[in-house]
């Protein structure tokens, strides 16, 4: 039985940039939806003893879509909420800095394709910072798909459903991009993905 994971800061320390009312429904709702469909989908299937990674690859190549859809979700919110941090942006840790500096070119560069990625996501959706054959990427993927499927290592993931950002931000979803960009990543967090 998966259960929703609490997390590392009150739902009102990321305010104003997302506001409580915004994290009590992603979190609270819409999250936990995910975990209760994705208990109710494998309970007494041979999906029930596999580790969270494992559901994700095993029903996305049997194309279970009811399972692949909810256990991705729950990963893809997992990551989301430790991407983020009270006071976050700002400096990131060398280690992470050089490699983004090696792979695009500039930091510049890296953040305009990653807003670029989620604000070009047609729908629903997420964007991500991955690692494919040792090389940082950023890629979109459409609705709960998550990029494991396709032999990368996201290491940064966020979410633009509208549910994420449509009580804060109506429908300007690159100044969401950009707030979450430059003011709540945990980049701690992000290197220690690497
Ligand atoms: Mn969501």
């Amino acid at each position: 039985m998966f259960e929703l994971p609490k997390l590392d800061y009150s739902k009102s320390a990321l305010s104003p940039i997302m506001s409580e009312q915004t994290l009590d429904l992603h979190h609270g709702k819409h999250h936990q939806t995910y975990i209760t469909n994705l208990n109710n989908f494998i309970k007494s299937s041979d999906y029930e003893k596999l580790s969270l990674e494992e559901i994700i690859k095993k029903s996305s190549t049997e194309k279970k879509a009811g399972i692949f859809n909810n256990a991705s979700q729950h990963w893809n919110h997992i990551q989301f909420w430790k991407c983020m941090k009270p006071n976050g942006g700002g400096k990131i840790p060398s280690k992470l800095e050089d490699r983004i500096k090696n792979d695009f070119g500039s930091f510049e560069k890296f953040r305009e394709d990653f807003i670029n990625a989620g604000t070009t996501q047609f729908g629903s959706g997420w964007c991500w910072l991955s690692i494919k054959d040792d090389k940082l990427i950023v890629t979109k993927t459409p609705n709960a798909e998550n990029p494991l499927i396709n032999d990368m290592k996201p290491i940064l993931g966020c979410d633009v459903w509208e549910h994420s950002y449509y009580l804060d931000y109506k429908n300007k979803r690159p100044v969401y991009l950009e707030n979450f960009f430059d003011k709540l990543i945990n980049w701690d967090f992000v290197d220690s993905n690497l």
